[in-house]
């Protein structure tokens, strides 16, 4: 199988992170995609093979000899029932639920960091730091949320917390620490968790330019 990768997406680190924690690395051929700056508002540059694979033309991309899978959410979903028996989530249950509850405020963060950066790529004429000042809210106020629920954080390393840490250190890479001060137990947490070989090996660098 072939996954299209960078080394600064999140959502491709949730994919990765899911890989090695499940085990089955030996399974997938990543293949490194490159992307101009003006990826925030334009295709141009963008490898031709690349948007063969997948019309969505986002990372991460999954191709399979019967499907392609064009986002981590289908793809984390695919890794944890045909190779993971369920265990980063369960297949259903109230504990399903209170694990889609967490994951989509960690997505929402992770949305809204990848937004940001976008508009912090257009150019200086075009840029709205409305728009900036909205993402940056929603990350603040969804860190604050998930500072709540971490005394109820169980003991495994499972899709919700997989998906927390990736935005917890996306936030730190590109962003600075101010998310940490209104999330203390938050920020511990996830230092103890970032030293998880699976989070050390797939820590952020840039994206190779194209
Ligand atoms: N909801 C998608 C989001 C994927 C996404 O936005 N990926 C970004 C990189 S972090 C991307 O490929 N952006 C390129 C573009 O929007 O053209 C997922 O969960 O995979």
């Amino acid at each position: 199988m072939r996954l299209y990768v960078t080394p600064a997406s999140p959502w491709v680190r949730r994919v990765v992170v899911t890989i090695l924690e499940l085990g089955i690395r030996d399974h997938f051929e990543f293949v490194q995609t490159r992307w101009p700056h003006s990826w925030a508002t334009r295709m141009t540059g963008i490898n031709p093979a690349f948007i063969e694979a997948t019309p969505v033309a986002r990372i991460p991309a999954l191709v399979t000899d019967d499907f392609t899978l064009t986002d981590s959410h289908s793809i984390c979903d695919y890794l944890n029932g045909a190779f993971g028996d369920f265990r980063l989530l369960p297949r259903e249950g109230a504990a399903r639920w209170r694990a889609l509850a967490d994951i989509a405020v960690a997505g929402g963060i992770i949305e809204a960091q990848i937004s940001r950066r976008a508009e912090l790529l257009r150019s200086d004429s075009e840029r709205s730091s409305d728009f900036i000042g909205k993402m940056r809210d929603r990350q603040l106020r969804c860190f604050a949320a998930l500072e709540k629920q971490v005394p109820s954080f169980g003991a495994d390393f499972d899709l919700a917390q997989i998906t927390t840490a990736v935005a917890c250190g996306y936030e730190d890479w590109r962003y600075g620490t101010d998310w940490r001060g209104p999330a203390p137990r938050l920020a511990a947490w996830y230092d103890a968790v970032s030293q998880r070989p699976s989070m050390r090996t797939t820590e952020p660098a840039e994206t190779p330019q194209a």
